[in-house]
């Protein structure tokens, strides 16, 4: 099936904010009275889906949350009885009950058509072959990935994730020119292609669809240096619908959002206020077309700024820009407020480390009492002369003590020393002294 969604991204700036407009009251309506959990929220506070009527208005509905979502497991979030209800993905996090999103056939078609805009709009065609090394599971990225590929016509190789060793034996006999995974493993896999004595460039891999985890500019240089091919970065979450929400598109100078099916606002994560145009905040999306689990002003805890200005691609929808961090990943210790993607570019700032990091939170009773980084060198970077490995450490530190106002301990690991993982990598771990 051909996706016919594709000449939304070229509306005029009126005519999506029309279009916006009426499904976000079509949205609003619809949770009203379809949602239970909507319905009830509404009474509360006092609002008639009748009175929301433009963007201004829709500022009055209060927030939903990830804790909202958690109250709710596992089905609370419903709007239609479940046999409706074709699928379900979930979201793990790190504590607490899962996050559940089910899928009506509506939601699945318009799911599909959404992703297959987003790999068309980074360069994907009919005649790729994509392998997903995505998780095929709860996880939304592996199914979502499979069917907007195949919408779009692709090949689509079902691999999953994990079993590297062959992962990578089919992907030179089928002639992949797609890979579709994490940033992380995207690396990973290079490392390992090379440690089985392939060239990871003699690959047929043209472009890579990665997501699911931040992807900072060294870290993309490395992957497409290795592989020889055009990373490009697309970005989603279960809560909202899975990808599809934004990706690239070859000018790789943000993500553009699908603004006919997405509203995005920007607030500040502290106050709730919604932020002017071009502010960094928190990114909160709702999605337009949702019938099985709908969100309104679902707040991700990502933050970014929405990017206004004309892309050179011609696109008239707006691109969002790349994920500095997560509100709820900052790091507070010893009251300084640390993200551990500022820890990432202070040692993309360093040769003689690689992109595998750590954040290891030593705590006491519960609290963080020191913060120690510990971060590979690469193999040639590597040497026994303690000394210079010692001024490498101090000079790690000083630069990350100018960004964060604060000295943590560095450690330089071993190359390879550091644990990968077939899925987004695992930045912060924490030790209980
Ligand atoms: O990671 C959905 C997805 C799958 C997106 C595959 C793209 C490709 P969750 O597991 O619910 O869903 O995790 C969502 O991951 O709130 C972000 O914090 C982070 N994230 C996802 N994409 C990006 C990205 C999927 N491109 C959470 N850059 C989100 C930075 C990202 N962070």
């Amino acid at each position: 099936m051909a996706i016919n969604e594709q000449h939304k991204d070229h509306l005029n700036y009126e005519e999506l904010a029309k279009l916006q407009e009426e499904k976000l009251q079509k949205a609003v309506r619809y949770a009203c009275t379809s949602s239970p959990f909507y319905k009830s929220l509404f009474e509360q506070d006092g609002i008639s889906p009748e009175n929301i009527k433009n963007r201004d208005d829709f500022a009055r509905i209060p927030f939903t949350t990830k804790n909202d979502l958690r109250e709710a497991y596992p089905y609370g979030m419903a709007a239609v009885p479940l046999e409706k209800i074709l699928r379900i993905h979930a979201s793990s996090g790190t504590t607490g009950k899962p996050i559940v999103a089910g899928y009506t056939r509506y939601d699945l078609d318009c799911w599909a058509n959404a992703v297959a805009r987003i790999c068309a709009m980074a360069g994907a065609t009919q005649k790729d072959i994509a392998q997903v090394s995505f998780g095929y599971g709860l996880f939304t990225g592996g199914f979502g990935l499979h069917y907007g590929l195949e919408r779009l016509g692709a090949t689509v190789v079902p691999f999953s994730s994990g079993n590297t060793d062959r992962q990578l034996s089919l992907m030179k006999d089928f002639q992949t020119t797609i890979l579709v995974s994490t940033p992380s493993f995207a690396l990973y896999m290079a490392e390992a292609a090379a440690d089985l004595g392939y060239d990871p460039k003699g690959f047929n891999l043209k472009l890579g669809l990665f997501g699911g985890e931040p992807c900072s500019k060294a870290m993309r240089e490395d992957i497409e240096e290795k592989w020889g091919l055009s990373a490009t970065i697309n970005y989603g979450l279960t809560e909202v619908i899975g990808p599809g929400i934004a990706g690239e598109c070859p000018a790789k100078a943000g993500m553009h959002i699908l603004e006919d099916a997405y509203h995005p606002e920007i607030i500040d994560p502290d106050t709730g206020r919604v932020l002017p145009d071009g502010s960094t905040g928190e990114l909160v999306l709702t999605p337009l077309f949702k019938e099985g689990f709908p969100v309104l002003r679902y707040r991700t805890c990502d933050i970014t700024r929405l990017v206004g200005e004309k892309c050179a691609c011609g696109r008239t929808i707006r691109r969002m820009d790349y994920i500095t961090g997560r509100s709820d990943d900052m790091i507070i210790i010893k009251g300084v407020n640390v993200f551990p993607s500022q820890v990432e570019e202070v040692l993309a700032g360093f040769r003689e480390v690689s992109p595998h990091y750590r954040l290891v939170l030593h705590k006491k009773k519960g609290s963080i009492k020191d913060l120690e980084v510990q971060v590979e060198l690469i193999p040639e970077g590597f040497t026994d002369r303690y000394r210079e490995l010692e001024a490498l450490e101090g000079r790690i530190r000083q630069s990350l003590r100018s960004i964060l106002s604060m000295g943590p301990r560095v450690t330089l690991m071993e190359p390879k020393s550091l644990e990968r993982t077939t899925g987004k990598a695992k930045r912060i771990v924490e030790k209980e002294e």
